[in-house]
């Protein structure tokens, strides 16, 4: 896995990401023998790591791009971690950032650093035997992250046309932050959606309110955010002993048809660190109906509580005002021990009603590793792709939609040289985005 940092959201929830991968390899109570973790540990070193610095520190495959140094200086200089980047990957200038503007990110910022950024994508992979995939971090609303993360995508995609491109792509806060995150996101998940494998959509508002209800965390920092980005994307990312968790493999298995290529990863539990002790210990049973939970839709005007900010004991109304969405295909990930009096059945999971019609085939797979992840007695993730991922973008591309027809903010787009023509086009590209996922059935 090469993964590529952007942005202030980027660079932040990369760093969060690697220190979760060096305590989830540090951890001691695995419940598996020796040998076996010394596999998930070599494993996970060789996945996310290229080399041991001269002071014996994990060196990082990643490539950091910015164009303020603000977060690039707080990251780097973290001296307590037992893990650093290639100071030659870190890619950034000191200049005022992109100024929420994608158009500025991809037209003028882009252009000024992308040969910096290929040829040191160029020189990390010559130095590999087994090159896997590429991991993107960045947020949509921003300029940095946006514009020259769709930039590099794409100019990836032509020099390594089948490597695996996976996107995560943090959404913004539906309030409060600024006006032109809307376009940003439209530019960024179009762009995305012709040059990326499979973009997985994280939405901060979600996460956030998963950090106060179910971490209890009454003024959520975004580091504690990333914490729990982090456990998503590590729960499907880190090693699983077969070969069918490679990411090429995962992205077929989840991202094969063309016009559906958004992914979700609903995950249990997150637990406060300091209250774990207390918590209930529930058996996988109990996690898997959870999951499963998390695919309700509601029907017609019923507003939904979203599951994922409850606990699994959360007793669901019965009676049948909810449906499910409709998967494109679901990867189930468990991670942990099963035993004969708590074994892990994923037969829910199998339901032909939850999947679309013409995928039966391959709708999906369950993956398990047996070694404890970050020291969870059990951890579980579904990679989804289904209907639901509809809502979050129809609400945005109204939003742009209603600027656009307003001409709002647009002079700050064609300033660095975007016409009406791309506008309609990205509009045209998400429009049908989710029509397609509307109509799954
Ligand atoms: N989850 C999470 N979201 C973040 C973080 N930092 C910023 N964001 C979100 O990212 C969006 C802003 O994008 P940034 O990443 O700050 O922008 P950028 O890519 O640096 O671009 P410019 O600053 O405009 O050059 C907002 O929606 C923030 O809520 C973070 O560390 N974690
Ligand atoms: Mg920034």
């Amino acid at each position: 896995m090469f993964t590529l940092q952007f942005g202030q959201c980027g660079n932040q929830l990369g760093h969060a990401l690697f220190s979760k991968i060096s305590s989830d390899m540090e951890c001691v109570n695995t419940s598996v023998p020796y040998n076996v973790n010394y596999q998930y540990s070599e494993d996970t070193f060789n996945k996310w790591f290229s080399g041991i610095s001269k002071e014996g520190k994990r060196l990082a495959r990643a490539v950091l791009v910015d164009t303020e140094d603000k977060v690039i200086k707080k990251i780097c200089n973290d001296a307590t971690i037992p893990w650093k980047y290639y100071t030659k990957n870190i890619i950034c200038q000191s200049g005022g950032g992109c100024a929420n503007n994608w158009a500025y990110g991809y037209m003028i910022k882009g252009q000024e650093l992308k040969d910096q950024i290929l040829n040191s994508v160029r020189h990390e992979i010559e130095k590999l035997d087994h090159f896997d995939g590429f991991l993107f971090l960045l947020s949509s609303s921003g300029g940095t992250g946006s514009g020259i993360g769709s930039l590099i995508a794409q100019l990836l995609r032509e020099e390594y046309s089948t490597k695996p491109i996976v996107t995560t792509t943090v959404l913004p806060f539906s309030f409060g932050e600024v006006c032109t995150q809307n376009y940003n996101t439209l530019f960024t998940l179009a762009k995305l959606y012709n040059y990326s494998d499979m973009n997985i959509l994280i939405e901060n508002e979600q996460i956030h309110d998963i950090c106060k209800n179910l971490l209890k965390k009454f003024a959520t920092s975004l580091s504690d955010m990333n914490d729990i980005i982090s456990e998503k994307l590590l729960a499907v990312f880190q090693p699983i002993n077969y070969l069918k968790s490679s990411i090429a493999t995962l992205v077929s298995q989840i991202a094969s048809h063309p016009s559906y290529k958004f992914a979700r990863i609903k995950s249990t539990p997150h637990i406060p660190t300091t209250y774990s002790m207390y918590e209930p210990i529930y058996n996988w049973n109990s996690y898997l109906q959870h999951l499963k939970e998390t695919l309700r839709i509601p029907n017609l005007d019923s507003k939904l509580t979203d599951i994922e900010l409850k606990l699994p004991s959360y007793s669901l109304s019965t009676t049948a005002h909810h449906a499910y969405a409709c998967s494109v295909s679901n990867v189930l990930i468990t991670r942990g021990t099963a035993t004969d009096n708590d074994p892990i059945i994923a037969n829910e999971f199998r339901d032909k009603r939850l999947y679309t019609d013409w995928n039966s085939a391959d709708c999906f797979s369950h993956l398990h590793q047996e070694r404890k992840f970050l020291n969870y007695d059990k951890f579980l993730a579904l990679l989804t792709n289904n209907s639901q991922i509809s809502y979050f973008l129809d609400t945005s591309l109204n939003k742009s939609w209603k600027s656009y027809t307003h001409a709002a903010y647009l002079h700050q787009y064609k300033r660095f040289g975007l016409e009406d023509d791309d506008f309609l086009q990205a509009f045209a590209i998400l429009e049908n985005v989710v029509k397609e996922y509307q109509e799954l059935k």
